[in-house]
């Protein structure tokens, strides 16, 4: 029989690597969508597109980590086995704009998960091991480098003192109730796949942009923030690893490397072929936040020595990874703002426009 998973936040940046993984193991993976008026799966495409796996060994379902009863039945319909909680108002700066929101989703729809695992659990009489997504930010102004599993937290942001109370009530519920429910505390991770309003692929999208003449500048923030950057599609191995442990624990998943802002866009610019990327790169005031987490670097000895794992791709090898997927997002981009429809070829919509 294979496992079956459930997985919060499926089409998300996580969520879409961890189910790319867990179905390549032979799980059937369940995911939570979000009802929205447009479309918002395409992380997911090459598995809804998938006769094999549609339906088959991958399933949505839609719910929301605001409503309990949404998340209760789901558990009820699908017996998982391993619970990923990755749903979240995931954006920082965000949180200052919508603190409520982020403490209902972050933190209380945390509180909804595991009561379900626990609640689920009893009704099975079968272990179901549960995965919460903490996060570096909890440190916030750090309080020793580089930081571990035994740091203190100091967080800086409404999101960070959501992730605090979802993870301290992970570890509440591991002890109360004997959950097999480990935190993975992970440090910035980014992927060609990460939200375009995160700074490495807004840089990286504005790359592609700039380079192809579509877009003239790139307006960011605070360039001196440190961070220690890693590759998604690795961290979700860390997450997976976690929940094969016949403990549950808590693990930092870093590089144990970090650079600035600043740092990231010479290294892409460069790497794209634009020298001197101080002529493109403005900052405002708008993307600065009320209170920033100057920086954050990761110690991944215990994740290395316990579960094995260590990253595989280092910050060169992701500025490659995620510039050339955008400079070819791009030049598609202008491929299409540079035809126009014609009816003088019945093989191909469009042509290009030279003009
Ligand atoms: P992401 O790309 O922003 O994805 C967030 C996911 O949560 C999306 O699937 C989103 O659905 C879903 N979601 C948002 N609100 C929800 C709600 N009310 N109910 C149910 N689902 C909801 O984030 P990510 O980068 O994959 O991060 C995954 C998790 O790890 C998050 O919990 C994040 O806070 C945490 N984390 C991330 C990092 C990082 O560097 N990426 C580091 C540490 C921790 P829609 O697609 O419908 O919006
Ligand atoms: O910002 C600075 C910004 O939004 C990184 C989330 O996945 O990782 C992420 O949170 C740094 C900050 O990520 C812009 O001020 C400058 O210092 O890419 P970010 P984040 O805030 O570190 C943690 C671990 C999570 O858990 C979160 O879910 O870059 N910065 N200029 C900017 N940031 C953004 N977004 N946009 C700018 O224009």
């Amino acid at each position: 029989m294979s496992k079956v998973a459930f997985i919060t936040g499926i089409s998300g940046q996580d969520g879409s690597y961890l189910a790319d993984l867990l179905l390549s193991k032979g799980y059937s993976v369940h995911g939570i969508i979000r009802r929205s008026s447009s479309f918002n799966t395409a992380r997911l495409e090459h598995h809804i597109q998938n006769p094999e796996v549609y339906n088959k060994t991958f399933f949505l379902h839609y719910g929301d980590l605001s409503d309990y009863n949404s998340i209760y039945n789901i558990f009820e319909k699908t017996n998982p086995d391993e619970v990923y909680n990755l749903g979240a108002q995931s954006h920082v700066k965000v949180s200052f704009d919508m603190p409520v929101y982020t403490g209902q989703i972050d933190g209380i729809g945390t509180l909804h998960m595991l009561e379900a695992t626990k609640e689920h659990q009893y009704r099975l009489g079968k272990q179901i091991r549960y995965y919460q997504a903490s996060s570096s930010e909890m440190y916030g102004k750090v309080q020793e480098v580089p930081q571990t599993e035994n740091t203190k937290f100091y967080p800086r942001s409404p999101y960070g003192c959501a992730k605090v109370y979802g993870h301290h009530l992970t570890i509440n519920y591991r002890e109360s109730y004997d959950l097999h429910a480990s935190c993975g505390i992970l440090f910035n991770h980014e992927s060609p796949r990460r939200g375009e309003t995160f700074v490495t692929r807004k840089i990286t999208r504005a790359i592609g942009r700039i380079y192809q003449g579509l877009q003239k500048n790139l307006v960011l923030g605070n360039m001196d923030a440190l961070r220690d950057w890693g590759y998604a599609g690795d961290y979700v191995e860390a997450m997976w690893l976690m929940l094969q442990q016949d403990t549950p624990d808590d693990y930092v998943v870093a590089t144990g490397n970090m650079i600035s802002v600043r740092e990231f866009c010479e290294k892409a610019f460069s790497y794209a072929g634009l020298k001197n990327y101080e002529q493109y790169v403005v900052t405002d005031e708008r993307y600065f936040r009320p209170a920033e987490v100057d920086q954050l670097l990761g110690n991944p000895e215990k994740a290395k020595r316990q579960l094995g794992w260590k990253p595989k791709v280092d910050i060169d090898g992701l500025v490659r990874m995620m510039v050339d997927h955008d400079m070819e997002l791009a030049r598609k981009e202008f491929m299409i703002k540079h035809m126009t429809p014609t009816k003088q070829h019945n093989h191909s919509k469009y042509e290009i426009h030279h003009s």
